[in-house]
């Protein structure tokens, strides 16, 4: 591959020069998942750039995921982000099969609860109407990835708060015990900064950059809805895929 050296005529800034060149090393494939990347002083040296400008190169890949840091060893190049397609309304059970991961889960909570406001009126409750509240990290291969909260009607799954949702996939258990099926959801994406609760649970650093989602699925009649689930995804670790067509 032929090395691209910084330009300093360019009025591109030094910092993104040298962090679009890495990037595309990475994106490529000439550097590896957990390949050791040069350090600011080599940077330093190669590009004949300063030290902060080689350190902001570095912080923004690890920023935004393509790398990460050991302490006092240097930055690696980090496992491709895993890619979420937003246009089929797949389980997380399901999305981690399709990539070969083992789907998991450790449960935060899980109750019966009545709601107000917004949710309740998002789900089209009626008066006293019971939802079922379930909070689980979710894995992939033992890496916890996303916490989500999903709220459902208890109506259409009396019962459901018995199951234990450890090693059971929510969608898969609304099908085969309650004969639910899916018809259609609507899902919006938002980006945040990791709460220091978030953090811990996600093993990430407080402040992280997260993807937040708000899943509001209906029955097969694409009206009733059934559950709203918001969940925190690690945003070093996705990227959200969109189809568009015309
Ligand atoms: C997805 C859904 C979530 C659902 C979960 C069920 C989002 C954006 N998507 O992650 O609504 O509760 O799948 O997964 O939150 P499971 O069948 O593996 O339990």
């Amino acid at each position: 591959m032929k090395e691209a050296k910084v330009n300093k005529e360019s009025p591109v800034p030094l910092y993104y020069q040298v962090k679009e060149n890495l990037k595309e090393k990475i994106e490529s494939g000439v550097l590896e998942p957990n390949e050791r990347l040069p350090s600011e002083r080599d940077l330093e040296n190669k590009h004949g750039i300063s030290r902060m400008t080689a350190r902001r190169a570095l912080t923004e890949l690890e920023s935004e995921g393509y790398v990460y840091r050991e302490q006092g060893k240097g930055s690696y190049v980090a496992e491709p982000k895993l890619r979420q397609a937003l246009s089929k309304l797949t389980s997380f059970t399901e999305d981690m099969q399709d990539r070969g991961l083992e789907p998991g889960a450790e449960v935060l909570n899980k109750e019966l609860i009545t709601v107000e406001d917004q949710l309740s009126d998002k789900l089209m409750l009626q008066s006293g109407e019971k939802v079922f509240l379930l909070r689980r990290v979710r894995l992939a291969d033992n890496e916890p990835l996303a916490i989500e909260t999903s709220h459902l009607r208890n109506k259409f799954c009396p019962g459901i708060e018995e199951f234990d949702f450890k090693d059971r996939s929510l969608y898969e258990t609304l099908k085969r015990e309650f004969g639910i099926n899916l018809g259609r959801a609507e899902q919006s994406v938002e980006a945040n900064l990791a709460s220091k609760f978030k953090a811990d649970v996600l093993n990430v650093e407080k402040g992280s950059p997260m993807l937040t989602t708000e899943r509001l699925t209906f029955l097969t009649d694409g009206e009733t809805p059934i559950e709203l689930a918001r969940s925190t995804y690690r945003g070093d670790r996705y990227k959200m895929l969109v189809e568009l067509r015309r």
